[in-house]
């Protein structure tokens, strides 16, 4: 039989399943339909797979435990039947954006290529076309290429064909698709106020044949309800090319203004008409807004003339489980999230997103910057000036006609980690080349739009921008700032902003970025920096909302970041997650989100902020059957009265939009109520009360301790709560013995921040009491299962401490042996062991066993050193019977 290989054969197959293409006009001169489906997917060298766009090929990869994932050729084909009609027509293919490198081959010919995830490119293929049979391939790539931003960030560079890709079929004769991506229309309002305004529409237009065609451009601005307020028609003689042609509408009168309350969208629809035919030869749409605006260094921002103080978040475009092949309906959500969270800014960053992002930007009164991705570090190349240049130039004609944008960015923390730091004079040189990039960066977009502000952002290192000149060339200087997360505490923000007021009294500034990792499955009543719990995300918010709200001078605040994002290069409890978000990957509201509806809303608001907690446990407080814990509920009511099984437990006074109670919980469920007047939130928590002395009147069913913690974790899969530890208390249970872990060679963490090899659960992994000697279990007789959870946290591979940690140093951990034996009830369970040498460093290892309980006698675990201190992370006890 003939051997057909298989890759063909799926070709084959695949192929003759296509339909054809007509290329009549859908009503006005052009056509566009998606082409996101059908495509044929494999990696260099990889097998073939059907892949619907958005697709990237690394969804699964960052799914795994080990760091990092495939970058490098991607290649995607697909058949495209066009018939007859669309000879004579100019065909492109509409790429939204395809990572990171792209080259685009019809029948075998290249015909387009790109450099840069974030923005759209358009390819002419009418010349390679034959109309039947046509083969399209897009070879994407995305290896690392030094002249190519970003270099290094805190995000992860998923490759692929990941957003939309769109067949347009235009006459010959058409608003220009040579425009960077653009629209080719480019409207902006040079005179608005709110009894009139003035529109300038430049229209540019392809003529590609000889000879003069007359048509007429007409123009014509409809309000929301789709009536004609203005318009104008300008006759025009096209010649062979391009040319730009302006109109101005003079005096719409009292235009609706855009503002966060009242998006008000005009919509201007452009239109080539032959004059001889009445044809509409191609016609393109367009948003307008009316509004204007000022930064004011002392006063903040104004949006046609009124104080608007500007909050939000940042956003990166992936999601739980997809990478950044996010569906449509999923990125415009996430702008639905942050207006209902009470949100009025979106700073794009690091890179232009989706199309879909600054329409829903648009219509629900969002403000926003974007930015290209120029993060951490330059290559000094004229290669990747260039690539900068032109991103910015696509970023701000692709996305100029949106009446949300006011900014235009470039850089983000480019003197993070300088290159050079052991050459001083070298040093020198690449500030002045960041210097002279940023300057060239800041020139084009002023030149490019007039209209609106330019914005670069710095860390908090405030001299050294300030020496580099970085301060000088933006309109607006962005500050990323996260004191008392990876330095100092959170009151040295106020001081922040204070200084950049009076030594930069003519610059007016943002709070770019601030935020605090918080893994929703951590919570802690003695929240500390880097523990990642709900608790004290909520405290630094509070601390940094006070201080940028009452600051007229401070334009606004950008919380980082609105959802949890993909940062493979991260370990800590949610390893390749950074956890800053106020959402959850998967877009479930943190507590810290309500806490934001709180300060924001505009309506009386209510919420217990720990309603994602409703499986609590803890030990009764002494032989009473209760255990008191703190409850939160965030408002913008003055004071909420709590009830606990429609018990009350007194009015709170909110403090910085929170009311605090202790609450006694009891075993099973208990209904929490919070009411202020005509506004409640109800909650019902399943509590696992733990008897203070197992000989209590509660009954001892299983806990789960955290060994060196203060912290509680909510195994979300297991549906198992673990508790923090305590020292042995007669009757009860407890170590003995030792002391929490703190981390190696002056790190500061939380525990250990290592990614822990062999579980999703690496919290309970974390903590660890060092040098323990007994760990004793006061339990009646009864047959026990019991678990012992260890992990060597001290040596395996060593990697860089995180850019962004700046508090991290450097320094190799000294590792010692760890050789230890453990005995349960006197009889050896574990002789010698070595985790590192059994199991591995940063491994979990969990060892179980039953246990009979008699003759009172409880549980007692020893554990001996034979070299170095005996470790213990997390242990569990369920009584079977
Ligand atoms: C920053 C960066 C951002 C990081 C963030 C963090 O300053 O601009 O890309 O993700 O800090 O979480 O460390």
């Amino acid at each position: 039989m003939l051997q057909v290989n298989p890759l063909i054969r799926s070709l084959i197959l695949f192929f003759a399943a296509f339909w054809v293409i007509n290329a009549d006009a859908q009503d006005a001169g052009r056509k566009t339909i998606s082409l996101n489906d059908q495509w044929e997917f494999h990696k260099e060298n990889g097998s073939v797979e059907k892949v619907n766009i958005p697709h990237t090929w690394n969804d699964q990869d960052v799914l795994d435990d080990v760091s990092g994932y495939y970058r490098g050729l991607g290649i995607y084909k697909r058949k495209l039947n066009l018939d007859e009609s669309a000879k004579g027509k100019a065909v492109f293919l509409v790429f939204n954006g395809v990572a990171q490198e792209a080259e685009v081959l019809v029948n075998g010919k290249l015909a387009g290529k790109h450099i840069g995830s974030y923005t759209r490119f358009i390819v002419p293929i009418s010349p390679y076309l034959n109309y039947s049979d046509d083969v399209i391939e897009v070879r994407a790539n995305n290896r690392f290429n030094e002249d190519i931003a970003p270099l290094t960030a805190d995000f992860t560079f998923f490759g692929g064909m990941y957003r939309n890709v769109t067949l347009l079929i235009t006459n010959p004769v058409h608003f220009s698709q040579r425009e960077n991506g653009s629209s080719g229309v480019f409207i902006t309002t040079p005179q608005v106020s709110a009894t009139t305004a003035s529109v300038q529409i430049k229209s540019s237009i392809d003529k590609p044949s000889t000879g003069v065609k007359k048509v007429q451009l007409l123009t014509t601005v409809f309000d929301a309800r789709g009536r004609a307020v203005a318009s104008q028609t300008t006759a025009l003689n096209l010649v062979n090319g391009n040319a730009i042609y302006v109109q101005d509408i003079k005096s719409i009168k009292n235009p609706e203004l855009w503002s966060p309350e009242n998006p008000y969208l005009y919509r201007v629809v452009s239109k080539i008409i032959d004059v001889k035919t009445k044809a509409i030869i191609d016609q393109v749409s367009n948003p307008l807004g009316f509004r204007w605006f000022k930064f004011d260094a002392d006063k903040g921002f104004f949006l046609n003339d009124k104080p608007l103080k500007l909050i939000g978040a940042s956003r990166h475009q992936d999601y739980e489980n997809l990478g950044n092949a996010t569906p449509d309906a999923l990125q415009t959500r996430d702008i639905e999230l942050l207006k209902n969270m009470g949100g009025n800014f979106l700073r794009v960053a690091h890179y232009p997103q989706d199309p879909l992002i600054l329409e829903a930007c648009d219509r629900l009164g969002i403000l926003a910057s974007v930015e290209i991705p120029v993060v951490n570090t330059i290559t000094e190349s004229e290669a990747f000036t260039a690539n900068c240049l032109n991103m910015q130039t696509e970023m701000i004609k692709q996305n100029f006609n949106h009446p949300s944008i006011i900014i235009w960015a470039y850089m983000n923390e480019v003197l993070l980690r300088p290159k050079f730091s052991n050459d001083k004079p070298r040093q020198q040189i690449y500030y002045e080349h960041i210097r002279e990039l940023a300057q060239k960066l800041d020139d084009l977009t002023r030149k490019e739009d007039p209209s609106r502000y330019t914005l670069l952002v710095n860390h908090g290192a405030f001299d050294v921008y300030n020496k580099v000149g970085l301060t000088k060339i933006p309109m607006i200087v962005g500050w990323n700032l996260y004191s008392g997360w990876y330095s100092g505490a959170p009151a040295d923000f106020a001081k922040f902003l204070d200084r950049h007021h009076k030594e930069l009294a003519d610059k007016p500034m943002l709070v770019t970025e601030y935020g605090a990792d918080a893994d929703p499955r951590i919570r802690s009543f003695l929240p500390v920096r880097f523990d990642k719990s709900i608790e004290y995300a909520i405290q630094f918010n509070q601390v940094y909302l006070n201080a940028m709200l009452s600051r007229p001078f401070v334009s606004g605040g950008m919380a980082w970041n609105l959802a949890d994002f993909n940062s493979e290069t991260r370990e800590e409890t949610m390893p390749h997650i950074n956890n800053k978000g106020l959402l959850t990957i998967g877009r479930e509201p943190k507590d810290t989100y309500f806490l934001y509806q709180a300060y924001l809303a505009s309506k009386p608001y209510l919420k217990i902020t720990s309603a994602q907690w409703k499986e609590r446990g803890g030990v009764a407080d002494s032989a009473y059957a209760s255990c008191s814990q703190p409850l939160q509920v965030a408002t913008n009511l003055l004071s909420v009265e709590l009830f606990l099984n429609g018990k009350s437990l007194g009015v709170k006074t909110a403090i910085d939009h929170i009311c605090q109670w202790d609450v006694p919980f009891v075993d099973g469920n208990n209904q929490i109520k919070a009411v202020s007047g005509e506004n409640s939130d109800q909650i019902d928590v399943n509590f696992q009360l733990q008897p203070y002395r197992f000989a209590d009147q509660i009954q001892f069913k299983n806990i789960n301790v955290l060994l060196g913690s203060k912290r509680f974790y909510i195994d979300e899969k297991e549906h198992q709560l673990w508790m923090p530890d305590q020292p042995y208390r007669t009757g009860s249970w407890g170590w003995i013995g030792g002391e929490p872990f703190k981390g190696t060679n002056n790190r500061i963490t939380y525990g250990s921040d290592k990614n822990i090899l062999g579980t999703d659960n690496d919290p309970i992994y974390q903590t660890q009491q060092v040098g323990i000697k007994q760990f004793k279990f006061d339990v009646p007789d009864g047959e026990y299962e019991l678990s012992l959870h260890f992990a060597e946290l001290v040596g395996g591979e060593t990697k860089e401490a995180l850019a962004y940690n700046l508090d991290n140093n450097h320094k190799k951990e000294v590792v010692e042996q760890r050789i230890f034996d453990v005995a349960i009830n006197g009889v050896s369970f574990m002789s010698k062991l070595n985790m590192a040498k059994d199991f591995g460093y940063t491994t979990a290892v969990k060892k179980k066993t039953t246990i009979t309980v008699q003759n009172g006698k409880g549980i007692a675990i020893d554990f001996n050193a034979i070299e170095g201190k005996p470790v213990l992370n997390a242990i569990q006890l369920r009584k079977i019977y």
